[in-house]
Order: structure tokens, then C-alpha cells, then sequence
């Protein structure tokens, strides 16, 4: 079986950006080991500090986010990291060549409850022009990414990947190593399974309620078929299954704060999950234009995520357009 190095040493990935992927993967199997050991690892509950998002943090929050910093920081090929758990951008090495952007550990309210929870990661090229690494470094589109991927914490941890060349997926092997268990994954074009959090719908803008109202009137509305809905609120374990079996995964725009776009975020969550999508065939959208086409203006920033498979993007767009 194919290990993660050798399959990135057969599709020619420059060795600098494999030793990034190795040092994300490296911590990711130590997260994954602390995880194990849920409450006798003693790391369940609240850090009782507040990110830069305003959100409470739980413990394996800062943790993962110390693991990640750390490890990331001491390759010679980070230029520079930002993380969702970070106010700032920090920069990394002098000859650097590669920015990270990190979501430590994305949905985080599972943890406590033993719910799968995963790692997202998104890597960008430091412009050739740069002489101080700084947030503005970063504001680079999803288009620019030249690898993205997630870590799937659950039954088992999984690698999905992409360099640009399609999406593949590795499982974490007993003796450490991360073996491909898939190559150019696929999401089915067509579904009938959507993932949205429904309790937000009076918040919705009217086209997205328009849909979710059609979706709900199955056989018998105007979209003609029956859906099935899950919501596990974590989109790693969403993403994963749309890139298993397809599906459309849903956090739009709404007014519950008008400061914001929505609720996840741009660089760590919006573009590398398009980046996987659409590698594996699917789109990703913000109702009004690809994903990895906004253009950042803040590392933090917002967006509303559509994404997975094509025909039901492509659909919710036109009802944006309506
Ligand atoms: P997090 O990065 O703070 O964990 O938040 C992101 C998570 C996503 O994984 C998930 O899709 C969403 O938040 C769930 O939100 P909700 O609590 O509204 O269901
Ligand atoms: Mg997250």
C-alpha cells in the first residue's frame, strides 16, 4: 500500500511543501492519540478564554492550536502561519516558501460528547515579492491554494488531500503511517441528502428559505424527489461524507449578526474545503460566486458556505439569481 510520502514523492510534490504536509500530519496523529483518551486524557471541558472569534474555548482548542504552532514553526519551510484560535498571523522561517492557514480543531461542541471533530488545513505560496511576512501576506484567494486538506477524527483518522491534481484519502495505519486508501475522488453530481443547521431558517435570507422550503416539500414540490437531511455540526464529518457518497452541505448567510457573512470563516474552513470539493468534481459557492474566487480582505473574515455536489449548487445559485 501507497504511504502518504510515497505518494507525494510519485506525484512530484516539491519535497519543501511535503515536509509541510509531514509536520501538520505529525501533529495531527498526536491530537488524534489525545482524542483516544477522552476523558482520561483529562483535556474535555471549557479553557474558560475566548478565542478571537468570541467563541469560549475548549481545552483541546488551545491545545491542538499549541501542537500545530509549534511543530509548523520549527519547519524551515513555514514561512508564516494563521490560525483560527490566533489574533495574529506570526511569521515562521526566513527561507520559508509556504504560508499555513489552520482551523486546529473544527467542530469543536462535539468534543465532549465523543462526536467526530477534525483538522483543516490550507497552504498557500509566500509571494515572490515578500520581504515581511504580515496578515496582508495571506489575503490571498482560495484559487491561490497549493494544497488543503482535513483530518478526520472518528471511527477511524482519516487524510483527505489535494495538491491541485484531484483529492485522495489515507487512513492512519496502527503503526503510525498514513496509507491511500482512495485516488481521485469523486462526488456523485447529483443528491438527495442536504446538511443544514434548520434551527438558524427565520434568520435565512428569502432565496435560501425558498430552497430549504422545496427541499422539505420532497415528492410533491418542485423539486420533485424526496431528501434526506443530516447535521452532525462538524464539517470535516460533512465534508467527508459529501466526498464519500455526495450531498450538499449548507451555513448561508444570516442576520442573526449583520457584521458577519456567516459563520464560518474564509481561510480556514471556506477555501480549503472548496479547494477538496472541487478537486473532487463537486462546487462550492457563496450564493453569489465561487468560494475560491472571493477575494479576502481579512484573515478572519466570513463567508457563506454552499458546497458539494455540482447540480445542487449550481441550483441553489439560481435561486440566488431569481
Ligand atoms: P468551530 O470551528 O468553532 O468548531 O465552528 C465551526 C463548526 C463547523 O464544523 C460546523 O459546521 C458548525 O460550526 C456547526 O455550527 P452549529 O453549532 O450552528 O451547528
Ligand atoms: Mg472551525
Amino acid at each position: 500500500m501507497l504511504s502518504l510520502d510515497q505518494a507525494l514523492e510519485q506525484a512530484q510534490v516539491d519535497p519543501q511543501l511535503v515536509s509541510v504536509v509531514d509536520s501538520i500530519t505529525i501533529t495531527c496523529k498526536n491530537i488524534a492519540e489525545r482524542l483516544r483518551g477522552g476523558a482520561l486524557s483529562g483535556l474535555y471541558g471549557s479553557a474558560e478564554q475566548e478565542n478571537i472569534q468570541g467563541e469560549v474555548q475548549k481545552n483541546l482548542d488551545v491545545i491542538s492550536n499549541d501542537l500545530l504552532k509549534q511543530v509548523l514553526l520549527a519547519n524551515r519551510s513555514v514561512a508564516g502561519i494563521a490560525s483560527e484560535e490566533e489574533e495574529d498571523v506570526i511569521a515562521g522561517n526566513e527561507e520559508g516558501q509556504y504560508l499555513v492557514t489552520f482551523d486546529p480543531l473544527d467542530g469543536s461542541s462535539n468534543i465532549d460528547v465523543n462526536v467526530t471533530v477534525g483538522t483543516i488545513f490550507s497552504i498557500l505560496a509566500l509571494p515572490k515579492d515578500c520581504t515581511e511576512v504580515t496578515a496582508d501576506t495571506f489575503l490571498q484567494a482560495g484559487n491561490k491554494q497549493i494544497a488543503a486538506g482535513y483530518v478526520l477524527y472518528g471511527p477511524s483518522v482519516i487524510l483527505a488531500i489535494t495538491t491541485g491534481k484531484g483529492v485522495a484519502m489515507y487512513n492512519l495505519g496502527a503503526d503510525g503511517v498514513f496509507y491511500q486508501t482512495q485516488d481521485q475522488v469523486q462526488v456523485p453530481t447529483t443528491t438527495a441528502e442536504f446538511a443544514i443547521n434548520i434551527s438558524n431558517q427565520r434568520f435565512w435570507q428569502a432565496p435560501m428559505q425558498a430552497y430549504v422550503n422545496d427541499l422539505l416539500l420532497g415528492e410533491e414540490g418542485p423539486l420533485g424527489k424526496r431528501f434526506n437531511m443530516r447535521w452532525i455540526a462538524s464539517m470535516v464529518a460533512e465534508v467527508h461524507r459529501i466526498l464519500t457518497r455526495g450531498g450538499i452541505f449548507m451555513y448561508p448567510y444570516d442576520s442573526r449578526d449583520p457584521s458577519k457573512a456567516g459563520k464560518l470563516r474564509l481561510m480556514y474552513e471556506g477555501n480549503p474545503m472548496s479547494f477538496l470539493i472541487e478537486q473532487a468534481g463537486g462546487a462550492a459557492s457563496n450564493t453569489l460566486q465561487p468560494i475560491m474566487d472571493v477575494e479576502p480582505h481579512h484573515i478572519h473574515q466570513r463567508v457563506p458556505v454552499i458546497l458539494g455536489s455540482k447540480e445542487e449548487v449550481e441550483r441553489i445559485n439560481r435561486y440566488h439569481k431569481a
